[in-house]
């Protein structure tokens, strides 16, 4: 039986890709984050007690901050995958924290793959690159694109692409880049902003919320389906050559487009909602993000099928859903809405 570990597994594409990997037969370890509260609600339906003689997910607690914890745990587990998803990933906030992004987002991935050299094993290692790298290069962006990052979170993804190569090419690691373009689900984070505006579809159609406050409608994105992109992911460790490879589905939308997608979806228009408010701009943006995964297509067979009006489709399903289940009977409405302006 194979053996992964990934890190960031409480994340959107952290649980896709256990459900994947236990569907294909692996025993899979995920690196959890001590926190206050419970932060595995993406993998609580993957939970097995791990008394089970049958278990095959083990969660471990760790930071990808601490180095010596991530030897031991490497060791330990001695994984013939490693996927290394953990970082903070959201854009905006990186201006705002860009010493822990970068502690975390780029320093962490040296602090990993040293730790898979310190402990001496033999594994495949994905690193979790990012379009974000390419920043204010010109679309469409693909293997050979110049990177231009525009964000500490987009340089910090720099340092991880080339430190990740460096073990590559220095120690003859079998340690490749995915470098993903966006990606979506339900699952999305809900401060992301296809998310963002498909909770406050829901919350507007239910009559719990009435403005979306919103930043620059301008951006052009490649939005692709999360389920599919962790295909993609394990596809490259199973390469007879590591090589890095642009994930994306070529097809550009801008967040207006996707307003008008997902508000159209529930039968609402996004005009008389939607409110500009500053703070969601950033310092330096990243206008346009199309990419050419021509090469994934070519050599691993990998190719989107999910566009983004049908993301949003499923996406606006997912939480008029969610918010039933949730029940709007209990909700105090004034203090939702107060909750609902300030996020
Ligand atoms: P999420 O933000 O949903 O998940 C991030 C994960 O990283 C969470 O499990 C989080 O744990 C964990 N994490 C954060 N900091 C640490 C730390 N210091 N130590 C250990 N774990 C940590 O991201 P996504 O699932 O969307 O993305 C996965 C990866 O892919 C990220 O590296 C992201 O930057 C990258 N990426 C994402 C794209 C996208 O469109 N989704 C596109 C390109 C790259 P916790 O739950 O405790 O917060
Ligand atoms: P991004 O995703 O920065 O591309 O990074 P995000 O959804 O945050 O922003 C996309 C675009 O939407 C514009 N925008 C807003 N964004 C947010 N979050 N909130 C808003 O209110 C808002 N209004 C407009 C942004 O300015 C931006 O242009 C994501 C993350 O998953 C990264 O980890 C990943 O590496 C990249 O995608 C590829």
């Amino acid at each position: 039986m194979k053996k992964a570990l990934i890190t960031g597994i409480t994340g959107q594409d952290g649980s896709y890709l256990a459900e994947l990997l236990l569907s294909k037969g692996y025993e899979v370890h995920g690196l959890i984050r001590r926190s206050s509260s419970f932060n595995t609600a993406r993998i609580d339906h993957l939970y097995q007690d791990p008394h089970d003689p049958f278990a095959r997910l083990f969660l471990h607690y760790g930071d990808l901050s601490d180095g010596a914890r991530l030897v031991t745990l490497l060791g330990s587990i001695d994984p013939d995958e490693v996927y290394n998803l953990a970082a903070q990933s959201h854009v905006r906030v990186s201006f705002d924290e860009p010493e822990h992004t970068g502690d975390t987002t780029g320093i962490g991935s040296v602090r990993l793959l040293e730790a898979v050299r310190q402990a001496g094993i033999r594994c495949r290692y994905y690193q979790a690159s990012s379009s974000e790298m390419f920043g204010a290069s010109p679309p469409p962006q693909n293997e050979d694109t110049l990177f231009y990052p525009r964000s500490p979170y987009g340089a910090a993804k720099v340092y991880s692409y080339w430190v990740t190569r460096n073990y590559r090419e220095a120690y003859g690691l079998f340690a490749v880049n995915g470098i993903l373009f966006n990606h979506e689900s339900p699952r999305r984070g809900e401060t992301f902003v296809t998310r963002k505006i498909t909770r406050a579809v829901a919350r507007i159609k239910a009559g719990v919320q009435k403005d979306l406050y919103m930043g620059n409608l301008d951006a052009v994105r490649d939005w692709g389906y999360a389920p599919e992109y962790v295909e993609g992911m394990w596809r490259m460790l199973q390469a007879d050559e590591p090589s890095d490879y642009v994930l994306a589905t070529g097809v550009p939308f801008t967040v207006r487009d996707f307003l008008q997608h997902a508000f159209d979806h529930a039968g609402l228009d996004w005009r008389d909602h939607v409110v500009f408010d500053e703070r969601y701009l950033r310092p330096t943006e990243v206008d346009s993000l199309i990419g050419d995964a021509s090469k994934a297509e070519l050599d691993l067979g990998w190719r989107a099928a999910v566009r983004a009006p049908e993301l949003a489709r499923i996406m606006v399903d997912a939480d008029i859903a969610a918010l039933k289940c949730e029940g709007t009977e209990w909700i105090d409405k004034p203090q939702l809405l107060a909750w609902s302006r300030a996020s």
